[in-house]
């Protein structure tokens, strides 16, 4: 007989269907045991009346992954109004051995390190499942949005040779004798491959050799990279960042509903057009809240940009908050400066409840400004960047890109602490498994 789903229950009832999937929960009362089955779609009750099957049920523990074939039974308070009575089990494999916690409660109760040895099974309880359901909807979410906008996806070397972001947070590695680097971000193969697509986006992991222990880094993350060419200025990066995470936010509600409602999720307001304040605005404005002269500083610090989170929520409704005009000499070496005002660029950063969750900006495009802009940072020797510059050489056209951390998304979204509570299995200074 075809396995079906439990889903599909209520589409068979009075007929003999076959389930499979992992016993959640088993209660034994007097006259009679349930099995909660636990499959891809959800819960499906089974009915066990029969003493032998009984008995068989007393020896598969729960997260034992069993086949069931029974009748489709309606039955208003089982999930989805039908169970399964009369079964037969079939065990695929051997009993389970203890669970270290109890995966039918509504919550999983046990402290993070817990949970993170145990990811392997923990990841099965449904809460969790659903929190990496909402993470692959906002991916499926980013790609169909910038399929839809012309955009290519790429794959680029995850092994280089250079450093992109700063000498400082790279893991080095052997590579047959040589130096090479695991990749901090696909930032340099994405802009030269606008020379080939203009517009192109990348999906994938990059690494971050952070040392220190924060709730919002990790050494490992998915890195949800675009750049586009041909842009007038970096208002162009914002429009198209607004676009993604407008897609993101949609994709999350059509593609994972439930999931969303059984985490109750608040889907954050994005008005239609995006909210944006300049760098030297920002400090003016924090400067004035707070009562506190912030106006010469580099960055926003963690709690600048969660005062910023707050501003645009109070002031303009929006979860979202665009920042343009970082620094120039605080930025990475590609950054383009803003010609207008001296010592500003067209870099952004886009807060999203009050935490980074997006750098960009329009790049430098001229070879010439490349030069002039690595030997600033103290890098005369141009040998790691040739291939790179090359593209600048050859014909780059204005352009400019943005990258999401895919687990800060998530983290903000779900409103969670930590961002190690939405990354499947994550790696930070302590931890490289499981
Ligand atoms: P940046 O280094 O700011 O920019 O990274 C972009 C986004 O990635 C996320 N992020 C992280 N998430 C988890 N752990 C970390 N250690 C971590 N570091 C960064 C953040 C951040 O906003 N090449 C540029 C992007 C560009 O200009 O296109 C870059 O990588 O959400």
């Amino acid at each position: 007989m075809q396995r079906i789903l439990s889903a599909a229950l209520p589409d068979f009832v009075g007929q003999p269907v076959r389930l499979a999937g992992w016993i959640h929960r088993r209660r034994m009362l007097k006259s009679v045991a349930f099995l909660i089955l636990r499959d891809a779609a959800g819960l499906a009750q089974v009915v066990v009346t029969d003493p032998a099957v009984r008995a068989q049920l007393e020896h598969l523990p729960e997260e034992t992954a069993v086949a069931v074939t029974g009748i489709a039974t309606a039955q208003p308070a089982a999930p989805g109004g039908v169970e399964v009575t009369g079964p037969t089990i079939t065990p695929l494999t051997d009993p389970a051995a203890p669970v270290p916690f109890d995966l039918y409660r509504p919550d999983l109760r046990a402290n993070l390190p817990t949970i993170l040895d145990h990811a392997p099974v923990a990841l099965r309880h449904p809460k969790l499942a659903a929190t990496h359901r909402i993470s692959a909807a906002a991916v499926a979410g980013f790609r169909e949005t910038l399929n839809g906008m012309g955009f290519v996806e790429i794959h680029t070397p995850k092994i280089v040779g250079t450093a992109t972001e700063s000498g400082a947070n790279v893991f080095a590695l052997d590579y047959f004798g040589r130096r090479a680097y695991l990749a901090q971000s696909p930032q340099l193969y994405k802009q030269i491959m606008v020379g080939v697509f203009e517009q192109v986006f990348e999906v994938g992991p990059v690494f971050r050799a952070e040392p220190s222990d924060t709730a919002r880094h990790l050494t490992a993350y998915t890195s949800l990279d675009a750049e586009l060419g041909f842009v007038d200025d970096h208002r162009d990066v914002i429009a198209a960042c607004h676009a993604t995470v407008a897609g993101m936010l949609a994709a999350v509600t059509e593609r994972a509903g439930s999931a969303v409602e059984l985490l109750g999720v608040r889907m954050p307001a994005l008005p239609a057009e995006p909210v944006i304040v300049h760098f030297a605005d920002a400090l003016e404005m924090i400067s004035a809240a707070t009562g506190r002269d912030v106006s010469g500083e580099p960055d926003l610090a963690p709690e600048h940009e969660r005062w910023l989170g707050e501003w645009a929520l109070r002031e303009h409704g929006s979860d979202f908050v665009f920042v343009e005009g970082y620094p120039t000499r605080h930025r990475a070496f590609y950054t383009h400066p803003d010609p207008a005002r001296p010592g500003y660029s067209r870099a952004i950063d886009l807060i999203f409840r009050g935490v980074e969750l997006v750098s960009g900006g329009q790049r430098l495009h001229r070879y010439g400004d490349y030069v002039d802009a690595l030997a600033e940072r103290g890098e005369t020797d141009l040998t790691p960047y040739a291939g790179y510059l090359d593209a600048m050489r050859y014909g780059m056209p204005p352009h400019g890109g943005f990258a999401f951390g895919l687990e800060r998304f998530v983290a903000r979204l779900l409103d969670v602490p930590n961002i190690r509570q939405v990354t499947l299995f994550p790696r930070d200074l302590h931890r490289v498994a499981p």
